[in-house]
């Protein structure tokens, strides 16, 4: 051992070619010129100057930052990022601001875990500048149930684009779903990005308007036994969903907590702004729930537009089954399209893609838009 150590000198290990049968240029070695460890080829600097020790490279602990949304300070700091820098139309001319409770909402569904909350802050200041998150998701996909992680809220400060960190935060996120034992993830972007597994387009209904008020609704509603949601109901709501959702290739599988925590707002009144979601249920004479649907509520500020009010209030068409009377026969395209046509809704210009991660499945139909607008 001596003998080997004593053949090899210091010198040769410094310069890397003679150090042995496996050495290579330091450049060669692809990823470790990359890494924090000492090179082979630092042979000046450690003749002249005593070798400086400790770390080589000072990692900032400050750097990710897990966010506790139970603190409404972080919440705070979560919803003004996503206020300022979130998702913009094309033209920027809205961007989607999202409240405090319906990031609750959002990102608290059940089995959420903190450390699918994840923030990025400055390093001096401790702002917060880049997020992006999970929760749990079970998602059947044709015929297997395959456990996911919802991605959601993805956001880059605007001073900080274009500078790779979202890849960053997409590793770091697929790093802490591994550790979970997630090896899979479901996630929607308006861009189009390799490669959509179903693309949606949003269609949109004005109402509330003044200038559009023949669009108008009717005070009061036709179907008998139309009411809100109560917690009674989800054992039924929950049955009725999971039947209708067969029908579709890849839905979301909900429990009896689940369809609580999504359809039910317990703590806001169904009349206040702050209220997220709204739930409607068809019940028959015998007690039966034969429909549901239900709406979540979404606000956007009007970007860099005095003359308007600051924000537009927008009701998203969310989840919906049916098995009553009036049951869709005809499902294809063409009849949703001259549905919704009969309902004043009009296509807009924006369409949104369903991706999976890790997962591999023939594209699916994506008939008439999911997601609608009014
Ligand atoms: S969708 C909502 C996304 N958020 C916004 O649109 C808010 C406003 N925009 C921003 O904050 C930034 O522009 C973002 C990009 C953060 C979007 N999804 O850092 P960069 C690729 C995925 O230099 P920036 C949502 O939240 C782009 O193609 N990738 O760019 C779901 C390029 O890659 P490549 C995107 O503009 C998120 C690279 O990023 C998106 O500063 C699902 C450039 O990086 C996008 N929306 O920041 C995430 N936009 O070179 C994936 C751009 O290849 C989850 N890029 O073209 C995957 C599953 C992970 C978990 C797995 C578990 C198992």
């Amino acid at each position: 051992m001596r003998e080997l150590l004593k053949s090899v000198s210091a010198a040769d290990l410094m310069t890397g070619m003679s150090s042995g049968k496996n050495a290579k240029d330091m450049a060669d070695y692809k990823f470790w010129s990359t890494q924090p460890v000492p090179r082979f080829d630092e042979k000046a600097a450690a003749q002249e100057k005593p070798v400086q020790e400790g770390p080589i490279k000072e990692v900032d602990p400050d750097k990710w930052s897990e966010i506790d949304l139970l603190d409404d300070a972080e919440l705070k700091e979560v919803q003004e990022l996503l206020c300022n820098h979130y998702v913009e139309d094309d033209e920027a001319m809205f961007r989607f601001n999202y409240l405090n409770e319906t990031l609750n909402w959002a990102l608290k569904a059940p089995g959420w875990r903190k450390s699918w909350h994840v923030g990025v802050r400055a390093t001096k200041s401790h702002k917060l500048v880049a997020f992006i998150s999970g929760v749990p998701v079970r998602l059947n996909i044709r015929d297997r149930l395959v456990n996911t992680a919802e991605i959601n809220f993805l956001c880059v400060h605007k001073k900080l684009r274009s500078k790779r960190l979202a890849p960053v935060l997409i590793m770091e996120i697929t790093r802490r779903c591994n550790l979970e034992g997630i090896y899979q993830a479901i996630y929607t972007a308006g861009v189009v990005l390799p490669k959509p597994v179903a693309s949606c387009r949003y269609f949109h209904r004005a109402l509330d308007w003044e200038k559009l008020y023949n669009y108008r609704l009717p005070e009061r509603t036709v179907t008998p036994g139309l009411r809100l949601m109560r917690a009674e109901d989800a054992d039924q709501v929950t049955s009725l969903l999971e039947r209708y959702m067969k029908r579709v290739k890849m839905a979301q599988e909900f429990n009896k907590e689940e369809v609580l925590h999504w359809f039910l707002d317990k703590e806001t009144d169904p009349k206040s702004n702050k209220r997220v979601v709204w739930t409607y249920v068809v019940e028959d004479t015998n007690k039966k729930i034969t429909d549901f649907f239900s709406f979540y509520c979404l606000e956007s500020s009007v970007i860099h537009n005095a003359s308007h009010s600051s924000t537009i209030r927008a009701a998203y068409l969310f989840y919906y089954a049916t098995e009553s009377a009036f049951e869709t026969q005809n499902d294809d395209d063409e009849v949703l399209k001259a549905r919704l046509n009969l309902l004043k809704f009009g296509p807009g210009d924006g369409q949104l893609h369903y991706y999976l991660f890790n997962y591999r499945t023939a594209d699916l139909p994506s008939g008439v838009d999911t997601k609608n607008q009014v």
